[in-house]
Order: C-alpha cells, then structure tokens, then sequence
C-alpha cells in the first residue's frame, strides 16, 4: 500500500506540473443532505462530475457505511435518480443509523461502471463535507491538492 501514498518520483513531478490532466478522468461527487421527520433519515441530493462540469444521465445505487465501525452497520444501499429538467443533479432518499461519520459509496452502472466514494459528517440537521470539517486528516491521497509539497 505505500506506493499509493508515497508514489515514485516521476509521478510526483506530473502531479505538480497538472494535477488536473492527471484526474481528469475521475468522477467526484458532491453531496448535500438534510434530515427528514424520521429518525437518521436523509434526503440528499448529489452532483457527479469530472473536472468541475456536471454530468447528466448516471444511474445506479448509493450505500453508506462508517469508517470507524466497519461492520457494526447495515444500511440499504438505495437508488439515486437524476432530477427532472436539472440535468447532472441526482437525489435520494437514505436512512442511516446514527449521527456520525459515513462513508457513502456511489455504485454507478449506467452508462459504464464506476464508484464514486465521499466521506461525510452528519449530525440532527443535514451532511457537512468532510473535507470543511478536518482539513489535514489522513484520508484519500487523491483527494489532496498537493499542498503538502515543498517546492
Ligand atoms: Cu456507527
């Protein structure tokens, strides 16, 4: 695993020259959510794009799971649908089981397979990304900007 982190020095030179050509074929997502009148109950509505564009006609599936408690939980993964005439933006519907830090899982199917993975923070009200909430944790190599880098 310590080559994701610490990749060979070629890379490391292309990142910094153009991180952006290097990831331009990753889909992120971005996901809002607010509670419903049910307990740990979501209703969340999610952009995927690559590059910062929106992209239009995903289907597939969105579970959560929590990083600090592998397989203490359960939650049915649920369909994400696209909104009418709001082309590139999904909703759905999803009850956790607690407040907390989730991980949501982006299972599309269509039009090609992909995931799409995005850590975030719930409390009684809505999501926080997790990236305004802990700037310099260790997560996901990718999801930094390469500020790390003495140059
Ligand atoms: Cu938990």
């Amino acid at each position: 695993m310590k080559n994701l982190f610490f990749p060979p020095i070629a890379f490391v030179l292309i990142a910094c020259i153009s991180p952006t050509v290097l990831y331009s074929m990753m889909t992120k997502s971005k996901t809002e959510c607010t509670a419903t009148s049910k307990k740990f109950q979501y209703k969340c509505n999610v952009i995927f794009y690559h590059k910062k564009e929106p992209i239009s006609g995903y289907s597939g599936i969105v579970g959560a799971t929590m990083p600090s408690m592998a397989m203490a939980h359960n939650v049915i993964p649920v369909k994400f649908t696209e909104k009418e005439r709001m082309a590139g933006q999904y909703k759905f519907t999803i009850q956790l089981e607690m407040l907390g830090e989730w991980m949501f899982q982006y299972d599309i199917s269509t039009p090609k397979r992909d995931r799409v993975l995005e850590k975030l923070i719930f409390d009684k009200t809505k999501s926080i990304a997790f990236d305004k909430k802990h700037n310099h944790s260790h997560h996901k190599h990718s999801d930094h900007k390469h500020s790390g880098h003495d140059h």
